[in-house]
């Protein structure tokens, strides 16, 4: 983004550069190799990605406000499991009246750390109050499943995966029958079906899951009733998706028949899972045996354990789970990790995971966004969008170019093939304002469950919403800072303060910024202070070559890793914008070059296949497609999109007209 009525444009000095420096960003290292396939990650969720696979665990919603807890099932796990919170006993207590508010916390929580849901679970004979086990008609009790599941799906439609629709029905021992329970002794065989088939029509795109205990021994009966009612399932077309093998072992872990049972499943064309993982003292081979007997069986799609640490486990005097009492790893971990193809994180400082590659492709969309004037805007270019998706729709805000200054506008739209359809909301006529505002960053900030807009009026400004799809809530522009900080006085020299990006860690938010002079600059405040308090303000990184490190920076946190990511656009020896990356473990750490050369580059037009059409030879200022939508700015570890501007190759002219519209880049050297 560049500054209000500039009139020169940087083409021509650009090419005059003549190349692009050697970074020489402060405490820069040099660039790790680019693994070329199969990624070692250093944390469970990112590895079990690498191989299109989840690793999840079970949530406590009491227990989301421990910070070692949080910590952990946000760096290591990509899928959760409310432990009881869905569960009927706290869901529907009282016959028709409702309570969801323990589960939407878990559901909140994961949303917005990119994490998918499990739902656990609708038809179970335990954990039920005792009004549905008083019912005596059958009629009746069938009327009461069908709305329990019914209202329990609507209500989390779009937001749960998989669901557990029925939960140990079978007996244990040599029946291999249905146990007793009052849907099995009023309803027959049939409640199972007969609950499948209710929930796909209440959600139709959850997968629909029979779970259960014991089933892991091939040559079990248990085994053996469920496998046939999920083949006379699947053969009479009653709707079924997969199985989920809980695996509560004992200290032998799994019987040695396991991954034969979950590939004779799968064959049936059911995933599996396996859904409840804990193994008493959690013996590195144990664990090691059960990741292995999934990873060989090709529809094995993931793997939840159930808990975090040993106190968090129902059966903690085992000892059965990954973390111990104080949230340090057992070995166990690392030989689940291990065993996924992963490589333990160093236990001592350095920069120790890589969950991104060193180089990068992509392919990208012909023009999804172009400006649409009204008879009071008019618009040279669609500029510098942010994105998050969520609740089911990509919300879009840019930047709005032309001759007389830069604006903001704001669109939405359920998919990327709507957007052109879209309706622009221009936010001068909100409580924003008009005048100077450009360069937008939204995140959801959850402490204080407020949606931010963070943007450029000469300082850095923000407002704040409690509805991201209003426009008219945004409030008026505040400043982060009184003044410029000094540092940045001191270095700006002819530059512009420009592109202003927040990103927060447990601790603390940092606010970058660019002075399109070969500086970003990085200020500081508490998580609990926010959004007051940016001090401390510091060049981050910096490059003689201002055109090699120029503006438009991202900071991102990758998914289940300890690595962050720093994008900045670049000018280069073409005259064309592109970007280069860097890594790290800490957002005030120092920054390591991961593809940040004009060869090889982050994104560039050299390193983007245009199937519809090279309808732009600059690769500039936009956002990755998040994971989540808070302010942790979490993004996946792979098939990376990045949505940024690109323009007519051929246009030229004063900066601020020029024809800038909107793509999509999509990752396509993804290992995963
Ligand atoms: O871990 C759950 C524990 O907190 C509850 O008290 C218990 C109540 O039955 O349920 C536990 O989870 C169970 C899961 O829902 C179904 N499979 C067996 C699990 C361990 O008992």
């Amino acid at each position: 983004m560049k500054l209000l009525r500039r009139t020169r444009g940087h083409r021509a000095s650009a090419s005059a550069s003549g190349l692009v420096a050697v970074a020489a960003l402060l405490a820069s290292g040099t660039a790790s190799a680019a693994p070329d396939a199969g990624i070692k990650a250093s944390t469970l969720g990112a590895q079990a990605a690498q191989s299109g696979r989840y690793f999840g665990t079970a949530v406590a919603a009491g227990k989301l406000g421990d910070g070692t807890y949080a910590t952990i099932l946000d760096r290591e796990f990509n899928m959760v499991t409310p432990e009881n919170e869905m569960k009927w006993d706290t869901t529907e207590r009282t016959r028709g009246s409702f309570d969801f508010a323990p589960a939407d916390q878990i559901v909140a929580h994961a949303t917005a750390h990119g994490q998918r849901v499990r739902g656990h679970t609708l038809v179970w004979h335990s954990q039920l109050p005792g009004w549905v086990g008083s019912i005596t008609d059958a009629n009746t009790l069938r009327g009461v499943m069908n709305n329990h599941i019914t209202t329990e799906m609507a209500h989390f439609k779009g937001k749960v995966y998989a669901w557990d629709v029925v939960n140990e029905a079978f007996a244990d021992g040599s029946s291999g029958a249905h146990r007793a329970s009052v849907f099995q002794n009023l309803l027959g065989d049939g409640f199972v079906e007969q609950a499948f088939r209710t929930a796909r029509s209440a959600d139709p795109a959850a997968k629909l899951c029979y779970n259960d205990y014991n089933i892991e021994d091939w040559n079990a009966a248990k085994t053996q009733g469920v496998y046939r009612m999920v083949r006379d399932f699947k053969s009479r077309g009653v709707p079924i998706d997969c199985v989920g093998f809980q695996a509560h072992f004992g200290t032998g872990g799994p019987p040695a028949s396991f991954q034969t049972t979950l590939s004779n499943f799968a064959a049936l064309g059911v995933d599996v899972q396996i859904t409840e993982l804990d193994i008493a003292q959690a013996s590195t081979t144990a664990y090691a045996n059960t990741i292995r007997a999934c990873w060989n069986v090709a529809r094995c799609n993931g793997v939840t354990v159930w808990g975090i640490r040993d106190s968090d486990s129902w059966r903690s005097g085992d000892n059965p789970l990954l973390f111990d009492r104080n949230g340090a790893k057992k070995a166990a971990y690392n030989s689940v990790l291990t065993t996924m193809g992963g490589a333990p994180a160093a236990t001592t400082g350095t920069a120790d995971t890589a969950a991104l590659p060193g180089s990068y492709s992509w392919s990208s969309s012909g023009v999804l966004m172009s400006p649409k004037p009204d008879s009071t805007h008019s618009i040279a270019g669609l500029k510098d969008p942010s994105v998050v998706y969520y609740n089911g729709k990509y919300h879009v805000f840019a930047s709005v170019a032309s001759a007389s200054g830069y604006g903001l506008v704001y669109l939405n739209f359920t998919d990327w093939s709507q957007a052109a359809s879209a309706t622009h909301y221009y936010l001068d006529r909100t409580p924003i304002g008009s005048g100077y505002r450009a360069a937008p960053q939204v995140f959801y900030f959850a402490p204080q469950k407020l949606w931010y807009l963070v943007y450029q009026t000469g300082n850095a400004s923000y407002s704040t919403n409690s509805d991201i799809s209003n426009p008219n809530g945004w409030s008026a522009p505040r400043n982060f800072y009184a003044s410029m900080p000094d540092v940045i006085k001191q270095n700006i020299g002819s530059g512009y303060w420009v592109d202003m990006w927040v990103i927060c860690d447990s601790g603390n938010c940092y606010l970058f910024s660019s002075d399109d002079n070969g500086h970003l600059y990085r200020s500081q405040t508490t998580l609990a202070s926010f959004p007051n308090g940016f001090a401390n303000t510091v060049i981050a990184a910096q490059d003689s070559n201002k055109y090699a490190l120029f503006e438009a920076s991202n900071v991102y946190k990758v998914q289940g890793s300890s690595q962050y990511l720093l994008l900045v656009e670049a000018i280069g020896s073409d005259g064309r914008r592109y970007f280069r990356s860097w890594a790290s473990s800490g957002l005030a750490g120092s920054w390591t070059a991961l593809a940040a050369s004009e060869a090889n580059p982050f994104a560039r037009a050299s390193n983007v296949a245009f199937p519809g059409g090279s309808w732009t030879k600059d690769i500039s200022h936009g956002e990755m497609v998040r994971a989540g939508y808070d302010q942790t700015l979490t993004i996946p570890s792979c098939r990376l999109q990045y949505l940024y501007q690109g323009k007519d190759p051929n246009a030229g002219g004063d900066y601020n007209t020029l024809p800038w519209r909107l793509g999509l880049l999509t990752q396509t050297n993804s290992a995963c």
